[in-house]
Order: C-alpha cells, then structure tokens, then sequence
C-alpha cells in the first residue's frame, strides 16, 4: 500500500525524521510517501501556526488525489487539517493525537501526554474533550523545548522529557505515556526502556492503523459531513485548491 505521510509543518529535517520512524515499523509492503506544505511554519507551536499548517495538509492531500493513496497519517499533534483532509479523500485519515490517545487507553486506564511548549498544551487538551478521552486523559505536561530542537534528541533534550514523563506518571497516576509532537518519534525507543511504561508515538501507532484499516478496505465515509468538498471558486494564493465543478 501507499501510505501519504505529511508533516504539517515546512522543517524538511523533521520531515525526514518522521518518515525514517515510520519506515521503521511499517510493513514491508507498505510504502512511505513523506511529505511536507509549500508553505507555512516551519514548525507548529500554537494557534497562528496551526491556522496555516492545516491548510498546508490540505493542500497536500488535495495533490495527492493525482496518485491516490491508500491511507493518509497527518504527523502532527495538533491534528491540524484532519477533518479537512477526511473531506478531500476517500482514503482513511489519522492524526497522531487522535491514534495516540486510541492507543494509550487501550493500554492503561490512564495516560499523561508530555509535550513541547506549554502553549501548546490547550490544544492537546482540546483535543482531549473532542474525541472523548476525557476520563482516559490524566494531565498534559509541558517541557517548554521548542520543536526544533527535538531534531538534535540529545542527553538534555532526552533527560527533560524523562524527567517530565516521571513527574506526571507520579503526579497524575498514569499508566503510559503519549509523547506530544511528531519530533518525539526519535525518542520512543529510548524513553520506553527508560521508563518502563508503554510509551506510544502517535506516528508509529497511526502508521500501524492506516495499514489496518487499509487492508480491512476500510476507508472514509463519503455519506454526510466527509463527503468532498462542494464546488467552488477559491481566490488569491488558494485559487488552486478549490473543487472544481464536475465535467
Ligand atoms: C507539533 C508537532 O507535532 N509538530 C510541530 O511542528 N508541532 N506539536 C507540538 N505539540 O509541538
């Protein structure tokens, strides 16, 4: 199958990084196609950039219709652009916080989410309340590392998360742990010997979802609210990413 992996922010580095996680738990008949918007923030640390970089996920699916994937992971933990994408294909759809937050209550009664910026941390919450995870959702922590920096996943980088992850494992009762960023992928590894929980990348778990759903011919339903967008005229910069009428 082809999977269309967008990272919804410009960071080509990141970009890779994803998609070498992702290659890396894929199944051998899976085939990674990582990409990134033409445009917007370089990464995604708050409400003015996520604006941007869910119309850069939109574009990007709206490209891929030429080739058509088989299922789309959105690699970012805001979801941004996730209900617009599920408009503008057939294939299923998975944000990494709504596969992460799946994931994790299936293994623990209870999960902390360790982030990036503390801004950052009501969009998770947000998030938390729209897909229902209230009850499941114990805390979402921020470590204030910013998400380029996570590229260099150093001691002190790696330290600060574990550091996190155990204060809210104790404070919060948890179980398990959803690292709260795409760049956290190169950490997983690590942090799960550390810390001897499961610790779920919402990366790796939306991969293993969209290649299930995909072979289950599961797909996104096109009745209702998902179906593609209306016909329309779109201006300026967006002109190209308007529905054109059927002919
Ligand atoms: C993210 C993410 O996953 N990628 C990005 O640019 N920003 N989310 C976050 N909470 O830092």
């Amino acid at each position: 199958m082809k999977l269309l992996l967008i990272n919804p922010n410009t960071s080509a580095p990141m970009t890779a990084a994803i998609a070498k996680g992702a290659q890396a738990v894929a199944s051998s008949n899976t085939e990674i196609i990582a990409t990134q918007p033409s445009f917007g923030p370089l990464s995604i640390e708050g409400h003015y950039d996520e604006a941007f970089a869910a119309a850069g996920v939109a574009e990007q699916v709206k490209l891929a219709a030429s080739w058509g994937p088989d299922a789309v992971v959105l690699a970012c933990f805001g979801d941004p652009g996730l209900e617009a994408a599920r408009e503008a294909t057939s294939a299923p759809v998975l944000g990494i916080a709504e596969a992460a937050f799946h994931a994790a209550s299936m293994l623990a009664t209870g999960f902390s989410v360790v982030t990036t910026m503390t801004r950052t941390c009501i969009i998770a919450e947000r998030l938390v309340q729209r897909y229902g995870f209230e009850h499941q959702c114990r805390g979402v922590h921020g470590t204030d590392i910013a998400v380029l920096d996570l590229e260099d996943g150093g001691e002190e980088i790696i330290g600060q998360i574990e550091h996190a992850a155990r204060e809210a494992l104790s404070r919060d009762r948890s179980g398990a742990i959803v690292l709260g960023c795409a760049g956290m992928t190169t950490l997983c590894h690590t942090l799960t010997q550390r810390l001897g929980v499961p610790v779920i990348d919402g990366v790796a778990v939306a991969v293993k979802f969209a290649e299930a759903l995909s072979a289950l011919g599961l797909g996104t339903s096109k009745h209702g609210d998902y179906a593609t967008p209306l016909p329309k005229v779109y201006t300026g910069w967006a002109a190209p990413l308007g529905w054109p009428k059927a002919r």
